[in-house]
Parts: structure tokens; C-alpha cells; sequence
């Protein structure tokens, strides 16, 4: 599927979705649309490199001497301009967001997440949901609510696109099928509760991306390719059911209405 092609998830796909928490969409974005993005994260990152700024997050463990190293840049929409924003806002992206949560389709919060050539490092397995989406009075009151806590309660999806092929051994996205559905856990959550077996890595080729829930478990290893990782998340959401969600620390984006409901 292209961009020109791609209108709507089919049925089977939206319930793919809600079953599994994730699903991975081959060649969503073309060419032309790799080259840009990269293109502005390259001009970003030589930038970086002589900028401090609360949204650019260094790898902590870098062996890189000659230059930092970048392991997240928040609200790529913001520091990223035209293209970023229009990524933000496309009729195919909002078409996938309108069939999995609804309308109005939300804007929440953008992020590009790197992994370095060696150097990435690994993200703990984890759910979206605790990181600042609800407040901590919340998030406590939902854990306790056991796996009665629906997905279908909080509708808030991440889309992470990738810009180069994602491997196991450059630290693709690894999630686990259903866990959306076992409620509400503390990041990062405890190692024991991952069946190896069950685990799924998202190897999935430049210009695919993958949908995933903020209740679904995931993580990333360390890069220990000699490949370059770039990944830029954007999440969405529609009102939650019973749900506090809230702004925190996100940018005054958040909770902009993209697509009516009329
Ligand atoms: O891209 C990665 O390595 C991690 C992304 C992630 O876990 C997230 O966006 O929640």
C-alpha cells in the first residue's frame, strides 16, 4: 500500500489491532517521504550537537568521542517544521487513527526515537500509559482496576514509522501480543512477567510503521548493528471512558482536535 493507495484499515486489521495491541503496516510512507525526514533529522542532530535543550536527550552511555549522540528528540513536530507537521496532520494517517479510536482524532505528543550504530542504547519494557498520559493519583487508581481496565477505555495509539530498516539486531520495537488487555502495570515493568516465548519483534523495512496501543507492553534492545535506527513515534488519542487522561508535560499540541466529528 502507498501513500496514494492508503485510505483505510481494512476489518480484519482494525481487529487485528485491538486483538494483538500493535499492528505493522508495510510501505506506508514512499521515498520521498524517507529522504525528507531524514534529511530534517540530520540537520536537527548537527545542530544538537551545539545546542542544550530540554527536548534533545543524549545517549547516556555513548563511546563516541568525537560527537553526541542522540537518543530522543521530543516534540519532533515543533523543532522538525513543515514536514513534521504535515506527517502530523496527513489524510492517511488520520484515516488509520479515525478507524482504530474514532473521532474526533486527538493529536498527543511526537518524539523521534534514535539508536545509534552501537550505540543505542536499550528502552526498558514498558506501557505508554504511565508516562505522564494520566496523573500519578490516576495511574494508581487504574492499576487497581486489574485487567478491567479496557484498551478501549483509554484510545490513545502511537504510530512509529520507520526510516530504516528495523532489526532485532539494530533494536527494533519487541512487543507482546494481548498484554494490552492485563491492565495497568509501574514502569519500567518487572522482567518477570515477559514469556520470552511470547515476545514479537516488529522487523519491519524502511518506510513501514507500526501501530501500537498505550496499554501494550514493548521495549527495544541496544543497536549492536553497525546500522543506524531512526524511528519518529506520533500518538493520537480520542476522549477516554472513565479515564483521567491528561496534558502534564506535553507541549500545548496536545488534545488539538485533527479530525471532527462532523
Ligand atoms: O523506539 C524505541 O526504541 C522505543 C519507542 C518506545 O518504546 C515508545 O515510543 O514508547
Amino acid at each position: 500500500m502507498t501513500k496514494d493507495t492508503f485510505k483505510h484499515l481494512t476489518t480484519e486489521q482494525v481487529d487485528a489491532f485491538w486483538r494483538n495491541g500493535y499492528l505493522a503496516l508495510e510501505n506506508f510512507l514512499d521515498g520521498t517521504d524517507i529522504t525528507t525526514l531524514r534529511a530534517s533529522i540530520d540537520v536537527l542532530t548537527d545542530w544538537i550537537n551545539t545546542t542544550e535543550h530540554p527536548s534533545f536527550q543524549v545517549e547516556p552511555e555513548s563511546n563516541n568521542r568525537e560527537k553526541t549522540v542522540i537518543r530522543k528528540i521530543s516534540n519532533i513536530h515543533t523543532h522538525g517544521g513543515a514536514p513534521w507537521d504535515q506527517l502530523m496532520r496527513r489524510d492517511d494517517v488520520l484515516n488509520v487513527m479515525e478507524d482504530l479510536v474514532g473521532l474526533p482524532v486527538q493529536f498527543h505528543h511526537s518524539k523521534v526515537m534514535m539508536k545509534a550504530p552501537y550505540d543505542g542504547s536499550k528502552k526498558e519494557w514498558h506501557q505508554d500509559l504511565p508516562q505522564g498520559f494520566v496523573t500519578q493519583a490516576e495511574a494508581n487508581r487504574l492499576r487497581e482496576l486489574g485487567s478491567d481496565l479496557t484498551p478501549e477505555q483509554v484510545p490513545v495509539v502511537a504510530i512509529q514509522y520507520y526510516l530504516d530498516d528495523a532489526t532485532l539486531e539494530n533494536g527494533c520495537l519487541q512487543l507482546v501480543p494481548g498484554s494490552h488487555r492485563h491492565g495497568l502495570f509501574e514502569n519500567p515493568l518487572d522482567e518477570s512477567l515477559i514469556d520470552a516465548r511470547q515476545v514479537v519483534p516488529a522487523e519491519i523495512s524502511a518506510g513501514g510503521a507500526l501501530l501500537f496501543h498505550c496499554l501494550t507492553w514493548h521495549h527495544s534492545a541496544p543497536n549492536t548493528s553497525p546500522l543506524l535506527r531512526r524511528g519518529p513515534v506520533f500518538e493520537y488519542m480520542a476522549p477516554a471512558h472513565g479515564v483521567a487522561l491528561t496534558q502534564g508535560n506535553f507541549d500545548d499540541e496536545w488534545g488539538r482536535t485533527l479530525r471532527n466529528g462532523v
